[in-house]
């Protein structure tokens, strides 16, 4: 005989089925406090964003890009062929996946997020290529040893990422392809509301999904400490991603995306102080050395580059003891993720 139900209730059940079939409200989406900005020069965007660690959408960074025009499922699909993709904690095909996807009404939807796609797609590389903006990627120096970098991303309307930081303290650009992502990224200092990090930076405890962060966190983000930056990223137009920004993504509708990370002179510092953490074994991703990353980045980067190092450490003191917040000594003895200190 079944057992009888009737008078069982579970709000734990209850969210996760509300999250999984709550729509999207508007209120969620009218807010976009971003510059968005075209004809940039790589020198105004590493003056301007890189430099002091400010998000952008850039709207003509992948004006010759083939991949706007012959990207769609089919094509996917071909490229991809029998190749297996990674999709959250399984690897199935690109026919399989869109099968999937678009079936589906879940709380978490599968996101696929693979960053061996390159290898397993090849034809792709021909779509696309690194914008101007973005061409200095001193993990190169690695080669192999390189931690993951790359990602092509996947997923039906609300997928997409929880509250995170990248990886390593890297910086990272995401292009939109197709669809239309909804971003809110809070400055290296101040957690998201409902987002707790472990004092080692290794835990985060958070709402479940996305939908259930905009349920019941989205309101408190507007009388945070400070307040997030918002945006609409569309079809055609990048986002940069400053080093140790927390954001989280909402996909709108369908989408498709590339993402990557890297390290450029302006992030050095906070990489390299980064990968040098004690708690580097758990700290560190996207490499199976994560303890010896640090002493193999660096001594190839001097080997290429003598006295660089110096240099930046250099300007990044006459650039604080300029600042008029008074912020020198903050800056250089503040452990928090993003902010430079000395001693390498
Ligand atoms: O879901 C997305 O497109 C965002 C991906 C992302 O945040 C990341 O790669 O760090």
């Amino acid at each position: 005989m079944l057992p009888h139900f009737a008078s069982f209730f579970s709000d734990h059940l209850f969210q996760s089925w509300l999250c999984s079939c709550l729509s999207i409200k508007d209120e969620w989406l009218s807010v976009d406090n971003i510059d968005r900005r075209k004809n940039l020069s790589v020198q105004d965007f590493i003056d301007n964003y890189e430099e002091p660690n400010i998000p952008v959408i850039i709207t003509d960074a992948l004006f010759s890009w083939p991949a706007l025009t012959k990207w769609n499922k089919d094509y996917l699909v071909k490229a991809a062929g029998d190749s297996k993709l990674a999709v959250g904690p399984v690897e199935m095909t690109m026919e399989n996946y869109f099968t999937y996807s678009e079936s589906i009404c879940e709380e978490r939807p599968l996101y696929l997020f693979d960053p061996h796609f390159i290898e397993k797609m090849p034809s792709l590389s021909e779509d696309f290529d690194v914008p101007i903006y973005f061409r200095e990627d001193l993990f190169s120096i690695l080669g192999n040893e390189r931690p993951h970098y790359r990602w092509l991303i996947v997923g039906p309307a609300r997928s997409g990422s929880s509250f995170h930081i990248d990886p390593n303290s890297t910086s990272a650009w995401n292009a939109v392809v197709k669809g239309t992502k909804k971003w809110i990224l809070f400055p290296p200092d101040v957690n998201p509301p409902g987002v707790h990090p472990s004092a080692d930076g290794v835990e985060v405890a958070a709402p479940v999904s996305i939908m259930e962060w905009f349920m019941n966190f989205y309101k408190l983000a507007k009388e945070w400490k400070k307040k997030p930056i918002e945006c609409i990223c569309r079809e055609g137009e990048l986002i940069f991603i400053p080093n140790g920004w927390w954001h989280l993504v909402l996909n709108l509708e369908e989408s498709i995306a590339i993402t990557q990370n890297y390290v450029s002179r302006s992030n050095l510092l906070n990489v390299l102080e980064f990968l040098k953490r004690p708690n580097s074994a758990q700290l560190v991703s996207g490499t199976k050395d994560r303890v010896n990353l640090y002493n193999k980045f660096k001594s190839a980067y001097v080997q290429l580059f003598p006295g660089s190092i110096e240099e930046l450490e250099k300007k990044a003191v006459a650039r604080a003891k300029q600042s008029k917040s008074g912020s020198f000594w903050d800056s250089v003895t503040d452990a928090n993720v993003g902010s430079f200190k000395f001693g390498f």
